[in-house]
């Protein structure tokens, strides 16, 4: 029996919604009610409105969607699954399996299922990002719309366009209540990302009840005021008028579009629909028949995957997709013929690969007793290592003039409204969208950097967080690394950040000791393609070590080493980092005057030190000396491990104080005579 396009249609939505109450249901957790309200625009979106070839889920050229309520992960699983997206391989190139099986579906929430609670990137092919803390998705939307934007500015030639493709994200009361996604929100409308399109589910519910609760904005009102184009859809079922909604995005060619879309949780449920019933817990099995019932679906059966609806996807989707990706490829192909030298940067892009020759101008440099701050060498091997790779691109929340984070090497660039190639972001006062952002330009192959004073990744550590879930290898410039950012007091003055930020598992936190430790940091940073580096860097001088006299800085690559040795089983060992590790320097001449054995350890990141083998560490800290001292301005605490019990430590126990950053250090007992005296002790 044939069916009428219409039933199909409706068909295809009411399976995404059966499927996602099964799953639910039989998880016996997570959130049926969004996944049944937006059946339809993900339907949509994914059958008859995106440029998305299902079998090459890695397409550069492929529409993205973001789930930002990660919440309604069943809506996404569902219609991977139901649009037949293949699962890709180590090298991102499609495979014939599926991505997302009936089988991960019916196993959603459990140990080994790609369908995790909320949407994990690289979990499965299809997933453009992780979301679920509410705010992060839309603002990694913002990022891959700028970063289609520097795309098609550096790579499209007059004849060739490889880059024009859109972001689709949809979002719920959660995510535009986020300040992020303000944050986010005024920065796109700022650059007029016209390629990038929110969908906000308008529904009226919260977790605790109605929006009424505590939410009243009037949100076409606002998104207007941040530069945006507003359209209105009444009811998310009404499928027509999505269409004609994501028509009028495509019309709109100066400003981001925000469709407000009205829909009713819980769609179907009897009993359940538009009340708390359809949120964050399973409707019960009773109520999903009767669900199913109204759907015209059987009420018996569960993961149903009626006759006819993987072909309508195949038919739409897949048929509309496979056409879009072979016309892209053949661009390509002349791409890479007429343009070999842009194709092979490309090619990099979209292998997540450094180019060769990216380490080549990495400075070395000359012993210095006056030293630089390494904010100051940080923007020096920062600029040598992008001027090599043209796809690096970053910035910072307006403190790039501290922050050394500026590139300023000819044609670099910055990257302005209608003026999206250059190199040089300007993220305004946001942190944790620009953190968000950043993660969104990394996901699309681009090696991004963001940057502020460390103690504000306090605002930024959601995004950072979500950036080493995902392996994004990131990297975080952050000056003004401790009280000795001096004058500007406590509240500048970062104490617990390194602690903080060494705390989360797979970020690589790097704070070098000297100049040639900075280069030696990005070295190693650098070649962490799968995790993200955060560099914690000096407002204030530090002597460049004489290499001749201390060990070399490659040491670094290790992310602990000796910088100097004594004769012997040592009576002490002295650590440190950054702009404390010249006060352990000084402390070992003293110590050493007075006959004392003394090795100097430097630990510009610990994390890399822990991933050396036992007998690495055990070579630079020998269990049999337990006589350790480490100095660090900030709190003791990322330190016990590598002190041990019998350890001293010299650093910061509670906030710093306002004055010349000398006085404060001395105020706060932070210096060579306070480590020789802990030695001694
Ligand atoms: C940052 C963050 N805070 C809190 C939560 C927990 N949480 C999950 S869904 C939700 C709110 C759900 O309301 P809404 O965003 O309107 O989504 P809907 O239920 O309407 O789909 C909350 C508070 C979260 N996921 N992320
Ligand atoms: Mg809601």
């Amino acid at each position: 029996m044939s069916v009428a396009s219409t039933d199909i249609q409706k068909l295809a939505v009411d399976t995404i919604r059966t499927l996602s109450m099964d799953a639910v249901q039989t998880a016996n957790s997570g959130h049926p009610g969004t996944p049944m309200a937006l059946a339809p625009i993900a339907y949509q979106l994914f059958n008859h409105e995106m440029n998305y070839d299902p079998s090459q889920p890695h397409w550069p050229g492929r529409d993205r969607f973001v789930l930002s309520c990660g919440h309604a992960s069943m809506l996404l699983y569902s219609t991977l699954y139901l649009a037949g997206v293949k699962a890709v391989d180590d090298a991102g190139n499609p495979t014939d399996k599926l991505s997302i099986t009936l089988e991960d579906i019916k196993n959603f929430r459990q140990i080994g299922s790609v369908c995790a609670g909320h949407p994990e990137y690289a979990e499965a092919a299809g997933i453009e990002t992780t979301t679920g803390p509410l705010g992060a998705g839309v603002s990694n939307s913002v990022g891959m719309a700028m970063a289609e934007k520097w795309l098609a500015a550096n790579y499209n030639t007059d004849d060739l366009t490889l880059f024009d493709y859109n972001v689709y994200a949809l979002c719920s009361d959660g995510d535009m209540m986020e300040g992020i996604a303000c944050e986010a929100a005024s920065i796109a409308g700022h650059l007029q990302l016209d390629n990038l399109c929110w969908l906000y589910d308008d529904n009226n519910i919260t977790i605790e009840g109605d929006t009424d609760l505590a939410f009243s904005e009037d949100m076409a009102t606002k998104f207007k005021g941040l530069g945006w184009n507003v359209v209105t859809v009444t009811d998310a079922n009404d499928r027509e008028a999505v269409s004609k909604a994501v028509a009028n995005f495509h019309a709109c060619t100066d400003k981001p579009t925000l469709i407000i879309v009205k829909s009713i949780i819980g769609y179907g449920a009897p009993h359940k629909q538009n009340t708390h019933g359809a949120h964050g817990a399973p409707l019960g099995w009773d109520e999903i028949a009767l669900a199913k019932e109204a759907y015209g679906l059987p009420a018996d059966k569960k993961f149903y995957v009626p006759d006819g609806v993987i072909e309508h996807f195949a038919d739409n989707l897949g048929k509309r997709g496979s056409e879009a990706f072979a016309k892209w490829s053949e661009v390509w192909s002349k791409y890479q013929s007429a343009h070999p030298a842009k194709a092979a940067e490309l090619k990099s892009v979209f292998a997540g690969e450094l180019p060769q020759g990216w380490d080549q101008d990495i400075p070395v440099f000359d012993a210095c007793e006056k030293g630089d701050a390494t904010r100051n060498s940080g923007g020096k091997v920062l600029n040598a290592i992008a001027k090599n790779v043209p796809f690096m691109i970053g910035g910072s929340a307006d403190l790039a003039p501290s922050n050394k984070s500026d590139l300023k090497f000819d044609g670099a660039g910055d990257f302005l409204t209608n003026h999206y190639g250059g190199r040089n972001l300007h993220f305004g006062i946001r942190e944790h969208a620009m953190a968000g952002i950043t993660n969104g330009l990394s996901l699309t192959g681009l090696k991004s950097y963001c940057a502020t004073f460390f103690v504000f990744t306090d605002y930024m550590r959601g995004a950072m967080r979500l950036a080493s879930i995902m392996h994004q290898p990131v990297i975080y410039i952050l000056t003004h690394d401790s009280i000795g950012v001096g004058e500007d007091g406590p509240t500048h003055q970062p104490v617990e950040h390194l602690t903080a930020c060494r705390s989360i598992p797979g970020l690589y936190v790097f704070r070098p000791g000297d100049a040639n430790e900075v280069s030696e940091c990005y070295r190693a940073a650098m070649g962490l393609t799968t995790h993200p580096s955060a560099f914690v860097l000096s407002r204030q001088n530090m002597p460049t070590l004489d290499r001749t006299k201390y060990n070399a800085a490659s040491g670094c690559a290790k992310g602990g080493y000796v910088l100097q040795d004594c004769d012997g089983t040592p009576d002490v060992i002295l650590m440190g980092s950054g702009s404390e590790l010249c006060m352990c320097v000084e402390a070992a001449d003293t110590l050493t005057a007075e006959g004392k054995k003394v090795r100097i350890v430097s630990m510009p990141c610990m994390d890399l030190f822990a991933d050396q083998s036992q007998a690495y560490r055990d070579e630079v800290l020998p269990p049999s000396v337990t006589n350790r001292v480490a100095i660090e301005a900030g709190i003791r605490m990322s330190w016990d491990r590598w002190i041990g019990s019998n350890g001293k430590f010299v650093g910061m126990s509670g906030f710093g104080a306002s004055g010349p950053f000398d006085q404060v250090y001395a105020h706060f007992g932070i210096n060579a005579e306070a480590v020789a005296k802990a030695a001694k002790a």
